[in-house]
């Protein structure tokens, strides 16, 4: 019985990586950049992402696709922001996006008219880390609420992402978080992870933030 288990998984996940190949690929040859994010639940990635949209969603033109185990209360906060679709993704159980969801998503997204694409996953600091969903890059979000030692417990997270971004930069004064360790650890499991502090509430550090994202998006061509 065990064994067979395996099989099946390995069957889903290759499936799972073929769909990603071409979901990047059709992402890559319209021109769009696709950062997925990552983290426990609550860590700030909606909040992040509204304040994203209200800055840079018209000068990037961003799109959003969304996922949630349950409820579209994530995608109705962000379509407060954009007048784009925010795709929502109702799992409805599963505890990660995959890659044959982004594929449906995409249906919907209006690509030609998008050059940067985010991806908010399911709160879950364990079941995305494995699954590619065709991304340019996993984000993963942690705040400072969650504890220094998280990039040590759960490290596949912070492996697979190639950027962090430690929100709740306010609450530092009330909670007992030591930034500098919490970057050595997360740096000692991926000692490539970029950084970046923020506060999604009071907006600071966001300008670092923006400020890369514009870095990253492929230019328009003027003919
Ligand atoms: N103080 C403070 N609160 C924040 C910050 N970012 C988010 N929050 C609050 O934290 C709570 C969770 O934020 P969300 O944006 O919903 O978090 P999320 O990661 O999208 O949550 P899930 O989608 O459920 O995983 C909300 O009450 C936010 O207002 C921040 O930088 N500072
Ligand atoms: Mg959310």
């Amino acid at each position: 019985m065990a064994v067979r288990t395996i099989e099946v998984r390995e069957r889903v996940m290759a499936r799972n990586d073929l769909l990603a190949a071409e979901v990047r690929r059709r992402l890559t040859d319209a021109g769009v950049v696709t950062f997925n994010l990552v983290s426990s639940p609550g860590s700030g990635k909606t909040l992040l992402l509204e304040k994203t949209l209200e800055a840079l969603g018209e000068e990037l033109d961003i799109s959003v696709v969304t996922g949630d185990v349950q409820t579209q209360n994530d995608a109705n906060r962000l379509a407060r922001h954009t007048h784009r679709l925010v795709q929502a993704v109702v799992t409805g159980g599963a505890c990660h996006l995959d890659a044959s969801q982004i594929t449906e998503a995409l249906t919907e997204i209006e690509l030609e008219r998008t050059r940067l694409l985010f991806i908010e996953n399911v709160g879950n600091l364990v079941c995305p880390a494995g699954w590619d969903l065709g991304e340019t890059a996993k984000i993963v979000v942690f705040s400072v609420t969650e504890g220094e030692d998280k990039p040590l417990k759960y490290p596949k997270m912070f492996k697979m992402a190639s950027y962090a971004v430690l929100n709740k930069i306010d609450l530092l004064p009330h909670v007992d978080f030591d930034v500098d360790r919490a970057i050595a650890n997360a740096l000692e499991i991926n000692p490539t992870l970029r950084f970046f502090r923020t506060s999604a509430r009071t907006g600071q550090g966001l300008h670092g933030w923006f400020d890369f994202l514009k870095t990253q998006v492929v230019p328009i061509p003027v003919w």
